[in-house]
């Protein structure tokens, strides 16, 4: 509950912001970035994102949160030309997205910075499936309606059945750096790899490979037919303006 104040302090005291990791496409163009938020604290310093965001998640604070953060996002796509920046991927927890009013607030940030709605891409996890799969596939395809983009993130460690992907509107599935660190070791790993890469290809969803590492999972990656990368190999996350600076250096 402390840490819950505090953590609401951080918003009204402007504690918070956002790093962006690039990705980029088959020839290494940076095509877009996934939105990270990020806590200094005045004191304790950097808070990790795994801890405030599950305090968040507790209460309706992640709302609040996350809905500064689509702000935001919205105010970088609105200030930055669809040619030097396509895309920017912000992730939504469940608590969020299963709130009654959060398509009309999207429809709303959207409108209010005049952005085209396919340059966002909202992350969801599986646990968009906690109420059964037919609540999710509505509330996404309210989503799809207003014509943002939907990713599937850290996809392969939920518990969930490969065969709710047919029926999801999914534009992206995310697949997780734990199976894409161990490619190069793991020859299950590589197995499984290869068969998202595959079974995504059959329903016409993109991939994204997190957490890439080094050039021979780039490679793997690229021969199996993924064109989405991003992972310390190129870049980490970064504050916006290096973000931007990136960006501005490419033209
Ligand atoms: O880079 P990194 O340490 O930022 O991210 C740690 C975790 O925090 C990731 O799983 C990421 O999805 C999550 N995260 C970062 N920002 C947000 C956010 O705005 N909302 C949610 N739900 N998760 C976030
Ligand atoms: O769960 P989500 O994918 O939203 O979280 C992104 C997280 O992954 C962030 O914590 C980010 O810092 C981390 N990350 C991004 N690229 C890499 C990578 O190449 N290696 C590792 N170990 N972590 C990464
Ligand atoms: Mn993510
Ligand atoms: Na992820």
């Amino acid at each position: 509950l402390e840490m819950e104040q505090a953590l609401r302090r951080a918003l009204a005291e402007e504690q918070l912001s956002i790093a962006c990791q690039p990705q980029l496409d088959e020839r290494g163009e940076v095509i877009g970035g996934e939105a990270l938020m990020r806590w200094e604290h005045p004191q304790r310093g950097w808070i990790s994102p795994e801890v405030f965001i599950a305090i968040a998640e507790e209460s309706d604070l992640i709302t609040e949160l996350e809905t500064w953060m689509l702000d935001r996002c919205c105010a970088l796509l609105a200030r930055l030309p669809a040619e030097i920046l396509p895309r920017l991927s912000v992730n939504i927890s469940v608590r969020h997205f299963t709130q009654p009013g959060f398509v009309e607030g999207l429809t709303w940030v959207l409108g209010a910075h005049g952005i085209e709605p396919s340059r966002l891409t909202v992350e969801l996890t599986e646990s968009i499936m906690i109420d059964g799969l037919q609540d999710a596939i509505e509330r996404m395809q309210a989503l799809k309606q207003l014509g943002v983009q939907l990713a599937l993130d850290d996809f392969g460690t939920g518990f969930s059945s490969l065969s709710y992907l047919k029926s999801l509107p999914l534009d992206e599935l995310k697949i997780d750096r734990s199976f894409v660190s161990s490619l190069d070791t793991d020859s299950s790993d590589a197995t499984i790899v290869e068969t998202v890469l595959a079974m995504a290809q059959h329903l016409g969803i993109d991939v994204v490979a997190e957490g890439v590492e080094n050039r021979a999972q780039r490679d793997f990656l690229l021969m199996r037919g993924c064109r989405l990368f991003q992972g310390f190999y190129f870049h980490r996350p970064m504050p916006l303006e290096d973000f931007e600076r990136l960006l501005a250096e490419r033209i």
